[in-house]
Formats: C-alpha cells, sequence, structure tokens
C-alpha cells in the first residue's frame, strides 16, 4: 500500500455514514486516502496540527465533512495551500442549510470546494478529489473516463427500462379511446342518398 494522498477528516463520527459516501469513490478510483475525526470547535489544536502538516506528509487534498455551524473545512483551508473539499451534513433541524452557508460562504483568499448536501456531496467529494489526483496521474484519469462512459451506460439503461414500462400503456390507452370514440357523424347529404336512393335535396332557405 502506497502512502495516502487524500485527507478526510469529519467532525464527528455521527457523520460517518455521509463521509463514507467519498471513501468509496477514492476506492473506487483507487486513490489512497486516510481518514479522521476532528472538529473545528471541539479540537482545534487537532485540526490546526492535521493542516499544518498536512503537506509534508503528502497529502494532497482534503475532504472535510461538518454539520451545524460547519467551520471545519474553512478552518483548515485557513492553515494550508492544499485544496480542501468541503461537505456539508445535514446534522442539524436546518437540515444543512446551515452548514452549507457555514461551508460556502468563505471570505475572498480562502477557498473551499464546497460540495452539495449529505451523501451526494460527500459522493461528488470523492470524485472531486480524485479529478484532483487525475492532473497528475494518468491511471486514475482513465479510470474517471470510464467511471463517466458507465454512468452513461446506466441512465441509458434506466430509459430504455422505462420506455418498456410505459410503452404498453400507451398503446393500451390509444386502443381504448379508439373504441370509446363516438362514430364519425356521416354527412346530412350521404345519409339522405341512401334513404331515397335519390338525388341530394336542393338547400333552401333555414326554417
Ligand atoms: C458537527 O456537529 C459535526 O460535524 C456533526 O455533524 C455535528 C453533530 O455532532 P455530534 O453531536 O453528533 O457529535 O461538529
Amino acid at each position: 500500500m502506497s502512502k495516502p494522498v487524500v485527507g478526510i477528516l469529519m467532525g464527528s463520527d455521527s457523520d460517518l455514514p455521509v463521509m463514507q459516501e467519498a471513501a468509496a469513490m477514492l476506492q473506487e478510483f483507487g486513490v489512497e486516502y486516510e481518514m479522521t475525526i476532528a472538529s473545528a470547535h471541539r479540537t482545534p489544536k487537532k485540526v490546526l496540527e492535521y493542516s499544518v502538516g498536512a503537506e509534508k506528509r503528502g497529502i494532497k487534498v482534503i475532504i472535510a465533512g461538518a454539520g451545524w455551524a460547519a467551520h471545519l473545512a474553512g478552518a483548515i483551508a485557513s492553515h494550508t495551500t492544499i485544496p480542501v473539499i468541503g461537505v456539508p451534513i445535514e446534522s442539524s433541524p436546518l437540515k444543512g442549510l446551515d452548514a452549507l452557508l457555514a461551508t460556502a460562504q468563505m471570505p475572498g483568499g480562502v477557498p473551499v470546494a464546497t460540495m452539495s448536501i449529505g451523501k451526494p456531496g460527500a459522493k461528488n467529494a470523492g470524485v472531486f478529489a480524485a479529478q484532483i489526483i487525475a492532473t497528475s496521474d494518468v491511471k486514475i484519469a482513465n479510470r474517471l473516463k470510464v467511471f463517466r462512459v458507465e454512468m452513461e451506460r446506466e441512465v441509458e439503461e434506466k430509459a430504455k427500462r422505462l420506455l418498456a414500462i410505459t410503452a404498453a400503456p400507451a398503446v393500451r390507452e390509444l386502443a381504448v379511446a379508439d373504441a370509446g370514440a363516438p362514430a364519425k357523424k356521416k354527412s346530412r347529404r350521404r345519409r339522405w342518398k341512401k334513404k331515397s336512393g335519390g338525388q341530394a335535396p336542393v338547400q333552401g332557405p333555414a326554417a
């Protein structure tokens, strides 16, 4: 096993079910990572030490997930120039809106690449970290390309399944509509022709 190049940090163990999504993506792309718990508010010294030491240890990207007043990603970003990816977590009564704003609203000069709230955000954090690593690793770049192609194929398969489910009722509906539709009115001229078998009446003024 080679040295980790991505660090995943989270404010609490309660964030783990969400942050595991980031780890799963890194595993899929074969990116080495490490994971720990550090809180901007509860363990500020640990956050400082981790952030300052990360670059020397070979970490190239840091993913930070936190909920509530989520200052973890911003605090890390203030101590290092390694790219920091923030994942807002929906652990508060505000369902992550608080964490989203706290993570994204960084002042100019100290960026945090903020993902969407919750599991999709953590998944994207993993993909995004892999994309950063891929700028200098062609093997990971190729895996990312395969990932995109597979995603495209999955969507196409879903579209085909949807068509298979919906096409039959649509045909049925058309058949029912046809059967229940009132017969086309024959023109007065044709009806008269059948009865009398003679000539069409000369149209006079309305009665
Ligand atoms: C934040 O507070 C953590 O990131 C977590 O989302 C939230 C709640 O933490 P616990 O009270 O579950 O430890 O710092």
